[in-house]
């Protein structure tokens, strides 16, 4: 049997009835293997579109996106997972580019909002400051190297994102993710990927109480001792065994 790379596409849903109609169907079958909508318990009929179109939906047990990121990543079976929101702010057209950089070697393709002219049409004031802030505050701490850190929108190599040992509930789940990698030295790839204007629905995202959660998760990150998370297989496929390798690593 030949050894295919599966991709698992991970769409996440809270009342976004409006943007699923139009978005779902520019979805194509062969851009994946597995496809999980997690929904946050919507009542605007976003389950029962999803059922009746036959894609896989499940209700989160636990409230919070990082609920929803950590349960639908235990059945995700793909090699690579991609993380997309059908609510208008994610260019089908991209999933497949950011599979494409991940099996150049990439463990972890961000569609940017900031790269090579790409642009965000939902953002206001408050969110492109803060995307600025917290993208800065990424490469000073952590060294990340990249343009957006906030954008939902990204590829995983899924062995990779297993290493980083996730665990939080909060919204700034993918904030934990990028602080664990980017110190671990994964290789972090960018592609520019434009963000649409939201299609109806309601913003879930709240800024100011988004921004302290954010925050703290990179000040907790940033603070966290060196541990097992940081040790063992070190992406690039490079091998980090002790404490005082890792250190070397960081410099
Ligand atoms: N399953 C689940 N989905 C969520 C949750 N919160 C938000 N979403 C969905 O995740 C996607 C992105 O949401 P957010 O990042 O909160 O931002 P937003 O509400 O789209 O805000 P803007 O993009 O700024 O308009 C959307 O499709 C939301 O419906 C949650 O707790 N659980
Ligand atoms: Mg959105």
């Amino acid at each position: 049997m030949q050894n295919k790379t599966k991709v698992t596409l991970i769409i996440f849903t809270w009342n976004e009835i409006d943007g699923m109609k139009v978005i779902m169907p520019q979805i194509k079958k062969e851009w994946y293997d597995q496809l999980i909508i997690v929904d946050g318990g919507s009542t605007d009929g976003t389950i029962e579109y999803a059922q009746a179109n036959g894609y896989d939906i499940f209700v989160q047990k636990e409230r919070g996106a990082g609920a929803a990121f950590l349960e639908s990543f235990e059945k995700a079976e793909g090699d690579i997972i991609v993380i997309f929101s059908p609510d208008g702010n994610s260019v089908p057209e991209k999933i497949p580019e950011l599979v494409a950089k991940i099996k150049q070697g990439y463990d972890i393709a961000i569609a940017s909002r900031y790269l090579n002219g790409a642009r965000s049409y939902d953002d206001d004031m408050v969110t492109a400051f803060g995307n600025k802030l917290f993208t800065g505050l990424m490469n000073i701490l952590f060294k990340a190297g990249i343009t957006d850190t906030l954008v939902m929108f990204r590829a995983y190599r899924r062995e990779s994102l297993k290493r980083l040992s996730i665990k939080t509930k909060a919204v700034a789940w993918g904030t934990q993710i990028m602080a664990r990698a980017a110190r671990m030295k994964m290789k972090i790839g960018e592609i520019p990927g434009d963000e649409p204007a939201r299609i109806g629905g309601v913003r879930k995202m709240n800024p100011i109480k988004n921004g302290i959660v954010e925050l703290s998760m990179i000040i907790t990150e940033f603070f966290r001792p060196v541990t097992d998370i940081d040790v063992g297989v070190i992406t690039n496929h490079r091998h980090c065994q002790t404490k005082r390798e890792y250190e070397i690593l960081q410099k």
